[in-house]
């Protein structure tokens, strides 16, 4: 690292595998039903277009899951403790962690898991800036899979809490959240927490309106990942020859997002042709929606009990204390 303020936090690189993304979607474009993963959204202009989608109308999840914390931050930093050591997966947007970080008054450890190195050591900077009481330590690891904290030393002693904001676990499938969940309570062990974030389920209207907004920013987000294709991994994705799909699955109790062929067509991805019928999708993303008492039985698979709920005056989005059983 080679930035003035590298001083300021500590860093740990566990070298997560960055799968070869080429072949991954290769390999997902040969499937009967194609899918590229949703991770493949997130590019700059992607990242960009999510944080544009935050701030829709329609979009309710991020200001909902904002005022629930900021309306609870007083008991969420009681139930914190002094010294608080957080651990945050994902170091997205620093919005949320900036308020529980005021409400424990910027004492304690912070610690930020993140895949994307770059991104990792940039925020985890600002943050150290941001607060200059703060332990702040940066774990470069790939968080959907189980990793090690770093030495007690570094953490007071104190058992973590997991922050995991955004209803990003709506993306994992059931069987991957439950893994997911067992072993972030085997990462913050005996004594640990976590602070989850989820969308509710609610009004099917409510939520196909949040996935296909008036402006089309979500369209465009969508269709963002095809041109990623074509510049990164030498495609001839023609754009206008797909269009944005999105609707709530209810067997399923997700929305699902799909980028449909308008038209019969070939593709090649660096040499390789894959064809597409008329109507046929690529699938691009899930996004899971959980009522409270299904979050509390998944929580409870994992090892969690689920010590405290909040939620916003319409039900729209919970956060849910969890506490390692045991
Ligand atoms: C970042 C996965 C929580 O599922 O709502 C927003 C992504 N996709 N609009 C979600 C998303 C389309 C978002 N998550």
């Amino acid at each position: 690292m080679e930035t003035a303020h590298s001083e300021a936090i500590a860093f740990f690189d566990t070298h997560p595998k960055l799968n070869d993304s080429k072949s991954e979607v290769l390999t997902g474009l040969s499937l009967p039903q194609k899918r590229i993963p949703p991770k493949s959204f997130y590019d700059q202009r992607g990242s960009r277009l999510f944080e544009r989608i935050c701030e829709l109308d329609e979009y309710y999840p991020t200001r909902t899951e904002i005022s629930i914390l900021e309306s609870n931050s007083a008991e969420i930093a009681a139930l914190l403790g002094d010294d608080a050591v957080l651990i945050e997966y994902g170091s997205g947007n620093s919005r949320k962690i900036r308020i529980l970080l005021d409400a424990v008054r910027g004492h304690g450890v912070y610690i930020a898991v993140d895949i994307s190195k770059d991104h990792l050591i940039r925020s985890a900077i600002e943050l150290a800036k941001a607060y200059p009481e703060l332990d702040v330590i940066a774990i470069c690891a790939d968080y959907s899979k189980p990793f090690s904290l770093p030495p007690d030393a570094a953490l007071s002693g104190k058992p973590g809490t997991a922050f995991f904001p955004g209803s990003t676990i709506g993306n994992f499938d059931p069987a991957d959240a439950l893994a997911f969940l067992t072993s972030t309570a085997a990462t913050v062990g005996p004594g640990g927490s976590m602070l989850l974030g989820v969308d509710l389920k609610k009004d099917i209207q409510i939520l196909n309106a949040a996935y296909n907004d008036s402006q089309g920013v979500t369209a465009e987000f969508n269709l963002n990942v095809l041109a990623r294709i074509n510049r990164e991994l030498d495609a001839d994705f023609d754009l206008s020859a797909f269009a944005h799909r999105a609707f709530y699955n209810q067997r399923h109790g997700r929305i699902e997002m799909h980028l449909e062929s308008l038209a019969g067509q070939s593709v090649k991805i660096d040499g390789t042709a894959i064809s597409f019928g008329k109507g046929e999708t690529i699938h691009t993303e899930n996004s899971y929606k959980y009522s409270i008492d299904e979050v509390r039985t998944l929580a409870a698979r994992a090892g969690f009990h689920t010590a405290r709920i909040w939620t916003d005056p319409d039900n729209l989005f919970g956060v849910f204390y969890l506490r390692v059983v045991g």
